[in-house]
């Protein structure tokens, strides 16, 4: 690897749970493809309280409940993904919230390509490294902190 001098970032992606049955493989695909690393994986069901807790930003949202509910409905895929710039090419390949606007702008974005509406819309990505390193804690435990994957080329891709 050529990326010796220039540190990775990491961010949380997540597939979400109206994508796990038909888009998840296609989804992976698309992030190794775009040079991610994938250096943590699992799938879970967020019980109501973690749900909760993961998206407590938008707690006065009047679509948070909705948002909840969905969000633990079924399994869901964590994923850590590391890369340059990871988190704002993350939310690059995700597109826009909306997949009618991502259809629009973003044609080849995932949330255009496999989104369903402004609520189920496939993926998540963590909007900044702060939040991103937050989120990848409360998912994985703090495991590893961002330093120690730096520049050492790891993959298990
Ligand atoms: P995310 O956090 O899931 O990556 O999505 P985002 O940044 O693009 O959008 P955000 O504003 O953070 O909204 C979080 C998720 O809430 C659902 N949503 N529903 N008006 C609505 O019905 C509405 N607006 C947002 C979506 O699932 C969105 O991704
Ligand atoms: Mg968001």
């Amino acid at each position: 690897e050529i990326n010796f001098f220039f540190p990775k970032q990491r961010t949380l992606a997540v597939i979400k749970p109206d994508a796990m049955e038909e888009q998840r493989e296609n989804i992976l695909e698309e992030i190794h493809a775009n040079g991610f690393s994938v250096t943590q994986l699992k799938e879970t069901v967020l019980s109501r309280e973690m749900a909760e807790e993961f998206y407590k930003e938008h707690r006065e949202k009047p679509f948070f409940s909705q948002l909840v509910e969905f969000m633990c409905r079924g399994p869901c895929m964590m994923l850590v993904l590391s890369k340059e710039n990871a988190v704002e090419e993350w939310r690059a390949m995700m597109g826009p919230t909306d997949p009618d606007q991502a259809k629009v702008t973003c044609p080849k974005s995932l949330r255009a390509r496999f989104a369903s509406d402004l609520l189920h819309n496939s993926v998540h990505g963590a909007s900044n490294e702060q939040h991103a390193e937050e989120k990848i804690r409360f998912i994985f435990g703090d495991i590893c902190s961002n330093a120690e994957l730096t520049g050492d080329g790891e993959s298990d891709r």
